[in-house]
Order: C-alpha cells, then sequence, then structure tokens
C-alpha cells in the first residue's frame, strides 16, 4: 500500500469529509514514497473574510466564558487526541515523513500542552498594586484578546498549531489556522479531532477553530487584517520578515518563531558517550528538519578529531530509509527543493573551504545521507540556516572564543554546552555567555519540553511560544484603578479645583 493510500484510509478514520477534497485543488505528495492523495481543496482571500466575521462573533461570545471553563475544552480537545493519538502520529509520518517515534513525540507535545493550558486556565493572574491614592486600589488584569491567526510551517505540521491554540483558547480568543501548504492532510485530521471535542463541550460559538488551507494570498489576507488582534507564525526567516512589516504598519502584535542555527560546545571534560548520542539525536533527528536542529559543532581542538571519528563511524550506519520501519532513524527531506538546498548547501560548503567528512549523498526521492563537514572557519554558508541534515564543525582553544563563535550568527534559537566544568556551564549560561532563547548544559539544542517558553532571539523573531508566561502574548494587560472613597485625589499631588 502506497503512503497516500494509508493517509486516505487514516483521514477516513478520523472523520475528515469528502468536501475537504477536490479536484484543482493543492496537490497532496507524500515524501515517503512519492505517492500522490487526492488535492485538497483550497481556500481564497474572499474565504478570510468570512472566517474573520465568523471569529470576531466568536470572540464576543467566547470571552465571556469563565476561563475555567474554557479550559474545559482544551481538557476535552486533550482527551481526543490521546485517542486519535496513534492516527495522527502516523498521518505526520505519512505527510512530513517523520520517523513513528517522532511521529508521536509530536503528538504528544499536543497533548502535553492541552494539559498545561488547561490547568493555565485556573492561573491566568495578574496583580495587585498599592496605589498611591487614600481609598484606591491598583490592579493588572489580563483580558482575551481577540482573534489569533496561526501560520504553521511541514516540520510540525501539529504541534505548534496545538502550542498556541491551546493558549489561545483558555485565553479567550478564536483562533484561524493556516497549515504549510505542504502539510494540509495533518491538519484536517486535527481539525477533525478538535470537532469532537468540539460536540462534546457543547455549547462552543461557531466560529472558535477554523482552518484555511491556502496559499500565500490566505496568508497575506489575514497578517494584513486588523481584525486579526495577534499573527502567530513560524517558518522561515524570510517569511518572518514579511509577516513582521505587515503586522507592523498596522501596529498589530506578532509573535515569531523563525529560523534557528543551533550551536554545540563540547569542552575537553565533556562526557564523549553522552555528547555522541545528543549530537546524533539533535543533527539527525527529523532529518534535520527542526528549528532547534543541531547545525554547528564547536569543539575544543584537543578533542575534535576524536570526537568527528566516532561521529562518522555513526553517520555512516545510520538507518536512513522508510520512516515507518522499525528501526529507521532517518526518514526523507520534505520535497525535492529541500534536497537541492541541501546539495546546494554543501558545494557552497566546499567553495568555501569544507571538507565533507561523512555522508552527503543522496538516495531514492528525497532521501539523503547526512553530512558532516569540516570548516575552517564560521563563513557564509554556516551562517545561514538550511534546513537539512548538514553538521559543520569548527574548533577553539579557548572557551572565550567558542561562546563568541556560538554567538556570532544572525539567529539566537537554541544552543548547549557539553562539560564537566562548573566554570564553564556556568560561564555558558551567564550575561555574557549563550545569547539564544534557549540554553542547555549536557543536552542537545533540540526537543525542548513544553513547560519552558519556547523561542529565541535576534532574527529567530524574539517570540516565545508554549509554556512559562507566553500567554501573556494571548491577552490584553489592563491596568484597572478602582477609587472606593468619598474624595478624588490625583496622583503626583495635582491639584485641579472647579
Ligand atoms: C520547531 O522545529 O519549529 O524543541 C519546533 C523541539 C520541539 C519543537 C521544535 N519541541 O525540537
Amino acid at each position: 500500500m502506497t503512503a497516500a493510500d494509508d493517509a486516505r484510509l487514516i483521514l477516513a478514520r478520523l472523520g475528515v469529509p469528502d468536501t475537504a477534497f477536490s479536484t484543482g485543488g493543492l496537490p497532496c505528495r507524500s515524501p515517503v514514497d512519492g505517492s500522490a492523495g487526492s488535492p485538497v481543496r483550497v481556500h481564497d482571500r474572499s474565504d478570510v473574510d468570512a472566517a474573520l466575521s465568523a471569529a470576531a462573533g466568536a470572540f464576543a461570545a467566547w470571552r465571556r466564558v469563565p476561563a475555567p471553563r474554557r479550559g474545559e475544552l482544551v481538557r476535552l480537545l486533550g482527551e481526543e487526541l490521546r485517542a486519535a493519538k496513534a492516527d495522527l502520529a502516523m498521518l505526520v509520518t505519512l505527510e512530513a515523513g517523520k520517523i513513528t517515534s517522532e511521529g508521536l513525540g509530536e503528538v504528544q507535545e499536543m497533548i502535553d500542552i492541552c494539559d498545561f493550558a488547561t490547568g493555565l486556565s485556573r492561573q491566568l493572574y495578574g496583580l495587585t498594586l498599592p496605589s498611591e491614592r487614600p481609598g484606591h486600589h491598583m490592579r493588572e488584569t489580563w483580558q482575551p484578546l481577540g482573534p489569533v491567526a496561526v501560520i504553521s510551517a511541514f516540520n510540525f505540521p501539529v504541534a505548534v498549531w496545538a502550542w498556541n491554540a491551546a493558549l489561545a483558547l483558555v485565553c479567550g480568543d478564536p483562533v484561524i489556522w493556516k497549515p504549510s501548504e505542504k502539510t494540509p492532510l495533518t491538519a484536517l485530521a486535527v481539525h477533525a479531532v478538535a470537532e469532537r471535542a468540539l460536540a462534546r463541550f457543547g455549547d462552543a460559538p461557531d466560529g472558535l477553530l477554523q482552518l484555511l488551507v491556502g496559499g500565500r494570498d490566505v496568508g497575506e489576507a489575514l497578517v494584513a487584517d486588523p481584525r486579526v488582534a495577534l499573527v502567530s507564525a513560524t517558518g522561515s526567516t524570510r517569511m518572518g520578515r514579511a509577516v513582521a512589516t505587515t503586522v507592523a504598519g498596522r501596529l498589530g502584535r506578532s509573535l515569531l518563531e523563525l529560523g534557528g542555527n543551533n550551536a554545540m560546545i563540547v569542552t575537553p571534560s565533556a562526557d564523549m558517550d553522552m555528547a555522541v548520542r545528543a549530537i546524533a539525536f539533535s543533527a539527525v533527528g527529523t532529518c534535520g528538519q527542526r528549528c532547534t536542529t543541531l547545525r554547528r559543532l564547536l569543539v575544543h581542538e584537543d578533542v575534535a578529531d576524536a570526537l568527528i571519528a566516532r561521529l562518522a563511524s555513526a553517520y555512516s550506519t545510520l538507518p536512513v530509509g522508510d520512516p515507518r520501519a522499525p528501526g529507521t532513524l532517518v526518514g526523507p527531506l520534505i520535497d525535492e527543493d529541500a534536497v537541492k538546498g541541501f546539495e546546494a548547501a554543501l558545494a557552497q560548503a566546499v567553495a568555501e573551504g569544507g571538507t565533507v567528512v561523512v555522508g552527503g549523498t543522496r538516495g531514492e526521492g528525497s532521501y539523503v545521507r547526512p553530512a558532516i563537514v569540516r570548516m575552517p572557519a564560521q563563513s557564509a554558508v554556516v551562517r545561514h540556516e538550511t534546513f537539512a541534515p548538514i553538521l559543520y564543525v569548527l574548533t577553539w582553544r579557548d572557551f572565550d572564543d567558542a561562546v563568541a563563535l556560538q554567538n556570532d550568527v544572525p539567529q539566537g534559537l537554541s544552543s548547549c554546552v557539553f562539560t564537566d566544568s562548573v566554570r564553564e556551564a556556568e560561564a555558558f549560561l551567564s550575561a555574557w555567555g549563550s545569547d539564544c532563547g534557549i540554553a542547555n548544559v549536557n543536552i542537545g539544542p533540540s526537543g525542548a519540553e513544553i513547560g519552558g517558553a519556547f523561542g529565541g532571539e535576534k532574527e529567530t523573531g524574539g517570540g516565545r511560544e508554549s509554556g512559562s508566561d507566553a500567554w501573556k502574548a494571548y491577552m490584553r494587560r489592563q491596568t484597572q484603578t478602582v477609587n472606593f472613597s468619598a474624595d478624588l485625589p490625583l496622583a503626583q499631588g495635582v491639584t485641579f479645583e472647579v
């Protein structure tokens, strides 16, 4: 059976209606075996308008629902996701090419954020502040914000929606989702699952969760529209720059999670067994297509040769192939363009003085062998994020130079150090250490838990999604002052008698 046939069965089982497909729609080709499924019906600009009207209506009702009750919907969503976990994960595998375990892990991220958001629905706390005026009190309250547009990428086709949607729902905001054109099937499936949660919940307003499958025109219309209170966009720096510019032009709010160029510093005291495992998972996992993928290995020169030799031997036997097969660790790249990007980056690396140590070849379809490339310097290709499994290796002598190298790229998502030295570890985490949104010690840069705030600095866009207090981006902060005295004192001692 082809991957497209498998996907068709799962979509039917999950309750995706036939009306979601139409001839002339978005073509769907599985990277697993190149098989084509039915084209997905696409939306256009007029659908965006209708969706925004519906979202406005939903907002008017949903913001009046007590937050813990809103949390009940997210709890039900988590239950439905648990029930659909195996099917949804397999669909992620078929559509995005993730190995089985990573497909399951992605759905688990959705379940985890639902649990987190359900608890959060009873904790959207503000502050009380002392007023300088007698008989007054001042407080800070978090109010629902309005419709949130979620623009997601192919590489986490469902989890990123969940990080946003679970928080937005408990915060009182409707969600309009524009998934990647490369992964509409998983989005349709998630919406079918969400429909079940909505039905069980009973009285959620129409238009609370909407899906717009479409191209750039749909994304641009959403981003430009002032009825969208928050644009949460995940993807390339190029896309993020366009979104940020448009949203800033209307003085709107955006939350950006863009490219990473994540490094690991390996010091002589590092536990090399652990480092090798962490490097392998974070550099070749998801075929190098996580925004948190390890792309730069910065190794102390005394241990570089030994570490590279161990990695080269691990890479040379990496099981690359059908992501459904047990034992496969590396599935395909998403499409032919991604393979071209992989090959072009390798050619550029060689032109910049790099030496390919292992891998770098392509196989059938969009399968490639992950590459390790030794580079003489942090040249242009190393500073650029290529969304493919290429690990550039650079060496250093002085720990401060390693940190400087780590920070000397335009992106600032994730970073890590492998060391047994408390001094090095703490320096890496200090104010003059890593400049990234995520900094780890003796853990690779990818595979973050949902409980922390997720995102990064510089060209990564500065947004934070998922855990911690990321929910605040989905709410409107209001400073409230109440006078319960029989007098009207003015602040700052101003007098104004009429
Ligand atoms: C992404 O690649 O856009 O930390 C998100 C990780 C995952 C999320 C990655 N939890 O690798």
